[in-house]
């Protein structure tokens, strides 16, 4: 097991260091970011008084709209100048979200990168597929550093052609594959397709993230393809991937680079901390970061979180597999479902693939949910089985998620397949919303 000291230390020394960097964040930003000294001012925060009483709730939050109405370059803690790389991630409409980083901070997030690796079975002389996307994504290049770093042998194939991925895993034999699950999962569709047993390659470990993904899709990868299965999470506005990520020993909640970044969670209509423990959003605070540190940014992400020691021997806190992002939370009736909820439910009906789609159609205040589901090709079907899998799949819904579903089944290999980020969720006529 790869262990970075940092991970392994007493609670105290971690609290105590956070505290440390936290203060010098704050006090960077009010230097440097007209944006937080205005807030800060506001809330009567000073760097001075924050240090001689340190109290989070006491610092403003900061939400996506802050960031993007500071397009491009208004949130930036350095000269425009100092920065050597420049990522974006992309919104649902307008303007992308712009993050920067100095040199500095590309190689804490090498670092970052490196041990979230590490954590999920990287090893230095082992080869690593990178599927994930490179560009103004933060996927593709946020896991090569880290790959490099760490010492591996760095394939940067990024998302796409899909058969060729198949034959480099063939020909390099990475052991450790990183992908969104669902492209991994059209990976291993791939290889059977081509009359190939994905259990039988090189792979020996999957980092997978990007997006929600369910415990059953973690052991359908696992049982495709043979590997162990990581957790691995980030956003753009934090730095990107490797904020958090699975252990491959637990596989039990995600360890928070803690060096780094402080994490809360709260409620997203309060505003208010929720006990540890308790689901609530996730709210991070950069300790390290030079170019563009964030101050609480609200991430719209559902998880919770543990100070309880993981039994890898790792004490950093940890966060749960994140249940969804706020947006993409379904209220049906006044009952709440994420897709990752419908996901649990769907992945252990035998007859279906795992592949779905979630249509919800607004009719003024009225709102209806039609589910598209896949059969299975290796399932022996019936057109006359048709009304019962349906009723099997209402009854699951039912019960799991207390939501009534129309559902649609669809032949195999008809639900469009996903080379990065999956589309599960889609909204039609849905009124724009007015802020
Ligand atoms: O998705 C960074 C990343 C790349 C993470 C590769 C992991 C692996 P963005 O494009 O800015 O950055 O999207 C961030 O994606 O707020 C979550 O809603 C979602 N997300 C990221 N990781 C996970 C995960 C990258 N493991 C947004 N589970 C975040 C669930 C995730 N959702």
């Amino acid at each position: 097991m790869i262990l970075h000291e940092y991970e392994t230390r007493s609670r105290e020394f971690i609290e105590a260091d956070q505290l440390r960097k936290l203060t010098g964040t704050v006090r960077r930003v009010y230097q440097h970011v007209p944006f937080y000294r205005e807030r800060l001012e506001s809330g009567s925060v000073c760097p001075e008084e924050f240090e001689r009483r340190p109290e989070m709730e006491a610092l403003p939050f900061t939400t996506k709209e802050d960031l993007r109405s500071a397009y491009p370059f208004g949130m930036l803690a350095v000269p425009r100048e100092e920065l050597i790389r420049i990522h974006a991630s992309s919104g649902t409409s307008g303007k992308p979200t712009v993050v920067g980083y100095t040199r500095k901070d590309i190689d804490l997030w090498a670092e970052i990168t490196a041990r979230a690796i590490a954590l999920g079975g990287g090893k230095p002389g082992r080869v690593l597929h990178n599927a994930y996307g490179y560009g103004l994504f933060t996927g593709g290049l946020g896991l090569h550093y880290g790959s490099e770093k760490l010492g591996m042998g760095t394939v940067p194939i990024s998302g796409g052609n899909t058969e060729r991925q198949v034959m480099l895993i063939e020909d390099f034999k990475p052991e450790v594959i990183c992908a969104t699950p669902s492209y991994a999962l059209n990976i291993a569709e791939c290889m059977e397709g081509m009359g190939k047993d994905p259990r039988e390659t090189s792979l020996k470990y999957g980092i997978f993230g990007a997006e929600p993904w369910s415990e059953e899709m973690r052991r359908t990868l696992e049982d495709k393809l043979g590997i162990k299965a990581c957790d691995i999470y980030g956003l753009s506005e934090v730095i990107g991937p490797g904020v958090a990520s699975e252990c491959h020993e637990a596989r039990n909640g995600l360890h928070i680079a803690e060096d780094h970044f402080f994490v809360e969670v709260i409620d997203p209509k309060t505003l208010r901390l929720v006990p540890e423990g308790q689901e609530g959003e996730l709210v991070f605070t950069s300790l390290t970061k030079e170019a563009f540190p964030v101050i609480r940014y609200r991430t719209g992400d559902i998880a919770s979180i543990t100070r309880e020691i993981c039994s890898c021997g790792r004490t950093t806190l940890r966060m749960s597999r994140v249940k969804g992002r706020i947006d993409d939370m379904i209220n049906m009736n006044g009952v709440n479902v994420f897709p990752s909820q419908i996901e649990h439910c769907l992945l252990g009906v035998p007859e279906l693939a795992p592949y779905y789609q979630i249509q919800v159609s607004h009719k003024g205040a009225l709102k209806s949910l039609e589910l598209h589901v896949e059969l299975n090709e290796a399932f022996y079907f019936e057109q006359d089985d048709e009304p019962s899998l349906i009723h099997k799949i209402q009854s699951r819904l039912k019960s799991h998620c207390l939501i009534t579903v129309n559902v649609k089944v669809h032949p195999p290999k008809t639900i469009a397949r996903s080379e990065g980020k999956a589309v599960r969720l889609i909204h039609k006529n849905k009124e724009p919303l007015i802020t």
